[in-house]
């Protein structure tokens, strides 16, 4: 069997395809809705979550972006995720995103995009304060970094920079305001240079999210 990769559109499903497509991953994409009324049931088995990226494989399914990242990087042999000396280096950015930049934009994120697409409930500016205010702070480190080099780790691209620029590309919702940090605007604009990681779905059957308003 051939292993499923079932995606939406949202950021983390997103970043789960453009791996994939970016590994030319031996997979099939299948769009799937867990959380649409009546499917439910028919996710469970594969994730208890409800929430994508899954990976279906004969021996069993895989859920979280992240480790998905790290099966598709195995299946292929590929060292977008890194298995030699720089692994602790990959590891330490996926985990800083986790409780820094990428949590600031995800802050801003639901409040601008999620909500508004899901009709979740009112934007609640406190949320969006704190999470600009984080997104300063983290971005100014990131800033300083990318100064130095252009990608997180010193030997080039890694999962590392996708995990940590999951939000950007929905960044015509969240209004995060990149243009203040240089470094960190090349930097995506890098990413975006890769085609993979700007139309993900390129060729893939899946309907547009719902508009945000
Ligand atoms: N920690 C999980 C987060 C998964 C998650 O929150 N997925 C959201 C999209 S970002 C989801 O499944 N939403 C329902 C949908 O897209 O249909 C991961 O990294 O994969």
């Amino acid at each position: 069997m051939q292993p499923i990769l079932y995606f939406s559109r949202n950021p983390n499903p997103r970043l789960a395809v453009a791996t994939a497509k970016y590994l030319a991953a031996p997979v099939s994409y299948q769009f799937a809705e867990p959380l649409a009324p009546g499917q439910a049931d028919k996710y469970r088995h594969l994730n208890p979550s409800l929430r994508l990226p899954i990976l279906a494989e004969a021996g069993g399914s895989l859920y979280e972006a992240d480790a998905i990242a790290c099966r598709l990087s195995q299946l292929v042999g590929s060292e977008l995720w890194r298995t030699g000396a720089e692994l602790p280096d990959m590891i330490r950015w996926l985990s800083w995103s986790r409780d820094n930049f990428m949590h600031a934009c995800d802050m801003v994120h639901f409040e601008r995009g999620t909500k508004q697409r899901y009709r979740l409930g009112a934007l609640d500016e406190a949320l969006v304060a704190r999470g600009l205010e984080r997104f300063h702070d983290s971005a100014a480190i990131l800033d300083a970094h990318f100064s130095q080099q252009d990608w997180l780790l010193a030997s080039g691209l890694s999962y590392a920079d996708f995990r940590m620029g999951v939000f950007l590309p929905f960044n015509d919702v969240a209004r995060l305001p990149l243009g203040d940090y240089p470094a960190v605007a090349a930097w995506q604009a890098r990413l975006m240079a890769l085609p993979a990681w700007a139309d993900p779905f390129e060729g893939l059957s899946a309907p547009a999210l719902p508009p945000v308003g």
